[in-house]
């Protein structure tokens, strides 16, 4: 029978179940990585596991989010990184290396493999030809320890690319004119995988641009084939090598097809505060413009940045406007370097930054108050950026080189000449950042004093009793839920201290009002939990007694993070019911075997609800023993 792509790299690696849509399947996982704010947990819950070495071909651990420096903490988390690595085999990218996805696809992704990271972004690799998905550091210490990831097998959405892009259209608008077709949560549970004509026409660090902010779609992951563009990019890299022919069978069939003609594609941007809230450039020109963050694993490639170089060589930022430049890697800004483009960007009036996630994540950068801040980047969540009122855009690097000129958002048609970038067939190459754990590892792992113990649950009780401590709407994000931010981000190995911010700025009484009414629920809307990938959105709120989430529908990887921390995750059988629950109510659920059926009592309104627990029998277990963490443990004490 023909199968699709992804179809194929699956059934090369799965290890459990059938690969059914809906149905659990275990995969077996090639490549792990993690990050330094995700990081941190992973490995405490790595170590807690007692495995002597990582069981993959190859675990890596990346230092790229908390990189400023403004106290003891965040370099005691990087040394703490270092040390575990060496001890248990894996491959350490230094600080100032660069950011995890562009630095994985330029120097160990490789088509036909699977990679498991501790970021929603991780899905960047399938622009190689890979199976890439994020998940909680516990999902990916599990994987470091030789565990099956489990996951429901998603539906594959065929993605058709015709045509060629047309100048100043490039990849980042195509997958903006897939969100804005899809929207935030078009994609869950869902792999798009792209072919057609148009595929050819894109290079890999357009593809792994689009495969990148898939993920705001909430697909599961994003896959291309791997063909000779593929061939090109690894022989640039010194790994030819690692090259394989990888597509769809001729009549493979997918669930559903979207169309999209690149030829058609115009310069897209994403208004406050989401990412599909997608218009046309020219919709919204003369906005008047404060600042411009170009970079993140978004767009931050060679390709990216020398275009940008070219776009601004011989003309000056407008003085309206903070340009920032952000490389991600070390690759790009050397490559830069010696081809003279870094001089073109620092000419026109940049301010360069560290190879980092850096503004993206708010480690610095905060616009002004109201400040109109056009990003290249996949997230514009309120907030997000440090600055509360500030109105973030997402577009590509040509129309943020055109809002950085002409001081006002601008359709980067108007630039005119449109520069024929092409990349080097052979790249600077040097690896001297990455520790290669070839030593044995000898003394202590060192932790510095906010890295704390992991907090251990009992598990799941019979009944679950307790007030609705919030009530929420539609695509709460985990930004929401967790904040991002230089001070909170600092506090990622620190359970007890960053649960104080859990939902800050959504209602800051919200942590004291947890712990003072002994725990309780959380009320959602649609696609609860969307965004990144980091475990401590759900257990902080474990943390402050929260029993369970009840929600319309559930975002993938936080659904994953709410069992593996041992938070029930309810959805409402009839929707309507949504209305019939308010903030305060007393609930009261028996979830003794943790049917799938399940009736919710309000109390406080004599009414009652039902509800779905939708988990496989795995899942269960989970729960039940208190968490993936406590069942893990007891399977490898048990060997
Ligand atoms: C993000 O872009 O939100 C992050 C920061 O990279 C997160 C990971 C984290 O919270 O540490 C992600 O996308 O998973
Ligand atoms: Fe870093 Fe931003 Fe990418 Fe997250 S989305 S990994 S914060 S660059």
């Amino acid at each position: 029978m023909s199968k699709t792509l992804a179809e194929k790299v699956i059934a090369q690696h799965v290890v459990e179940g059938k690969m059914e849509p809906g149905k659990q399947i275990g995969l077996k996982i090639d490549h792990t990585l993690t990050q330094d704010s995700t990081g941190t947990l992973a490995y405490l819950e790595f170590e807690a596991m007692g495995v002597p070495r990582v069981q993959t071909k190859l675990s890596l651990s990346f230092v790229d989010h908390n990189m400023l420096q403004n106290d003891f903490r965040n370099a005691d988390d990087h040394r703490y990184l270092q040390d575990v690595a060496a001890k248990y085999g894996i491959i350490f990218s230094r600080p100032g290396n660069g950011i995890c996805h562009q630095i994985h696809l330029e120097r160990f992704a490789r088509p036909d493999y699977t990679l498991l990271g501790s970021d929603s972004h991780t899905p960047t690799a399938g622009g190689m030809g890979m199976i890439a998905i994020g998940a909680g550091g516990l999902d990916v210490a599990a994987a470091m320890a030789g565990e099956p990831f489990y996951l429901e097998m998603p539906s594959i959405m065929g993605v058709k690319l015709t045509g060629k892009l047309t100048p100043f259209a490039s990849a980042k608008d195509v997958i903006l004119e897939i969100l804005k077709l899809i929207s935030v949560k078009g994609g869950v549970n869902k792999i798009l995988e792209y072919f057609g004509s148009g595929v050819k026409t894109l290079g890999v660090p357009e593809r792994a641009t689009i495969a990148n902010m898939g993920t705001e779609t909430g697909a599961t992951t994003s896959i291309f084939p791997s063909d000779n563009v593929t061939k090109a990019f690894l022989n640039s890299q010194g790994r030819e090598d690692q090259w394989v022919p990888l597509a769809a069978d001729e009549g493979a069939a997918y669930g559903e097809v979207l169309e999209v003609d690149l030829s058609e594609v115009e310069p897209l941007i994403a208004l406050p505060h989401s990412p599909d809230n997608v218009k046309a450039v020219s919709d919204v020109e003369g906005t008047p413009v404060d600042q411009v963050c170009i970079g993140s694993c978004t767009n931050s490639s060679l390709r990216d940045l020398k275009t940008v170089a070219a776009l601004l060589k011989g003309k000056k930022v407008s003085d309206k406007v903070s340009l920032t430049i952000s490389s991600g890697s070390r690759q790009v800004l050397e490559n830069l370097a010696a081809s003279g483009d870094l001089v073109d960007i620092i000419r026109a009036g940049a301010r360069i930054l560290e190879n980092g996630c850096g503004p993206c994540i708010g480690i610095g950068q905060a616009p002004q108050t109201d400040a109109v801040s056009i990003r290249t980047f996949n997230r514009n969540f309120k907030g997000r950026s440090g600055t509360q009122s500030a109105q973030v855009y997402l577009a590509s690097p040509e129309t943020a080189v055109a809002a950085a000129l002409y001081g006002e958002i601008t359709d980067p048609r108007k630039l005119a000449y449109y520069p024929k970038v092409t990349l080097p067939e052979k790249l600077l190459i040097e690896d001297s950042m990455f520790i290669f754990p070839t030593k044995p590892f000898k003394g202590e792992v060192r932790r510095g004093p906010n890295i704390k113990p992991l907090p251990s649950f009992p598990p799941v009780p019979a009944k679950l009793t307790g007030e609705v401590l919030l009530k929420t709407g539609d695509n709460i994000s985990t930004d929401d839920i967790l904040p991002g931010g230089s001070e909170v981000m600092s506090l990622r190995s620190n359970i007890p201290e960053i649960s104080k911010y859990v939902f800050r700025y959504v209602d800051s009484g919200f942590a004291d009002r947890a712990l003072t009414k002994g725990g309780g629920f959380i009320v959602g809307g649609e696609n609860y939990g969307q965004g990144s990938s980091r475990e401590h959105a759900a257990l902080a709120p474990k943390y402050l007694g929260v029993k369970a989430v009840i929600a319309k529908s559930f975002a993938r990887i936080h659904l994953a993070n709410l069992v593996n921390f041992g938070i029930v995750p309810l959805t409402f059988t009839d929707k309507q019911d949504y209305g019939a629950v308010a903030q305060g109510d007393t609930l009261e659920v028996d979830v003794k075997g943790l049917e799938r059926n399940l009736r919710v009592k309000n109390t406080s309104k004599g009414l009652e609800f039902k509800v779905d627990l939708n988990l496989s029998d795995r899942e269960k277990e989970l729960l039940k023993a208190g968490g993936k963490l406590a069942a893990i443990k007891a399977k490898h004490e048990g060997k």
